[in-house]
């Protein structure tokens, strides 16, 4: 259970749990930096200046998007499950989670907790100071901030939010996962590329026609000629719209290259030509989406 740090050290710095992470911090400090257990890599995998050694994943850290909280639930899940290692190793206790600090709260929660702010342990030795490019206020810079020990109890508080904010029900939920729906729709739009009415509808929607040059007539006229077209259009390109509408604003890639393929068939002359080769790419991707590629 992850508990309140500032509860926790209400009557000052160092209860058993922070000394106990404290001491954790120093043990994969101390680790060599090309264990993947060391503090050093750990944050890493978040950001960091140096290159990361042969077959390790670092500089991932998932920020500006929706993939931010499960990205850093996972990472906090596994850095906690590393510290708990060294932490029962090192006879600390047994129930050790990460604590969370939460800075919301009125003073003193909203400052830095006493332990963290000092350089030493009780014990008297020092805390390691973070070398190389990162000095100084960690947490500003994503390359640094995973060195920071507070960073952990900053995510942690994150994602105690999150389940908060779940809890208050009504409509916050989590998104659905849409995959296999989204295979069903690619899979439909690649079929009907594939078919003579959409290319007859295709064609339809290329088509021009003579308007009368002024008044009610050519208005009516003009009217009549947007709703046909808007409708030939639309026949013409339901499914990818439909494509459109499952994979929703969860996605810039997504559509950008539907867009472009629209504006391609419908804009351009040769893009007629376009409804084979699109119909092999939306087929591809329907395999890659339900393969979860
Ligand atoms: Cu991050």
């Amino acid at each position: 259970m992850r508990r309140d740090i500032w509860e926790l050290e209400k009557s000052g710095p160092f209860d058993p749990i922070t000394l106990a992470y404290a001491k954790a911090v120093k043990v994969m400090q101390q680790r060599p930096a090309t264990d993947p257990t060391s503090w050093s890599f750990q944050a890493a995998i978040h950001g960091s200046y140096n290159n990361p050694p042969p077959g390790a994943t670092w500089n991932q850290c998932q920020h500006q998007g929706w993939f931010f909280l499960p990205w850093h639930r996972m990472y906090l899940y596994y850095f906690e499950r590393i510290v708990r290692k060294a932490v029962l190793a090192a006879g600390g206790p047994a129930d050790f989670a990460l604590p969370y600090w939460n800075y919301s709260k009125p003073f003193p929660a909203n400052t830095l907790p006493t332990g963290f702010r000092t350089g030493t342990l009780p014990d008297g030795t020092a805390c390691a100071s973070p070398i190389g490019q990162c000095q100084g206020a960690l947490m500003i810079d994503l390359n640094c901030a995973a060195l920071d020990p507070i960073f952990w109890l900053h995510h942690a508080n994150i994602d105690r939010l999150w389940n908060d904010w779940l809890a208050l029900g009504g409509t916050r939920v989590n998104p659905p996962d849409n995959s296999p729906l989204l295979a069903v729709v690619l899979a439909v739009a690649g079929a009907w590329q594939l078919t003579r009415a959409k290319r007859r509808a295709l064609f339809a929607c290329g088509r021009t026609v003579a308007l009368p040059p002024l008044g009610r007539r050519a208005d009516a006229a003009c009217t009549r000629y947007a709703v046909l077209q808007a409708w030939r259009c639309v026949k013409s390109c339901w499914a990818i719209m439909l494509v459109m509408v499952v994979v929703g604003h969860s996605s810039l890639v997504w559509m950008v290259a539907l867009t472009a393929l629209v504006v391609a068939e419908e804009l351009t002359v040769s893009g007629r030509r376009l409804t084979r080769p699109a119909a092999g790419a939306l087929g591809l991707a329907a395999v890659a989406v339900a393969l979860g590629l």
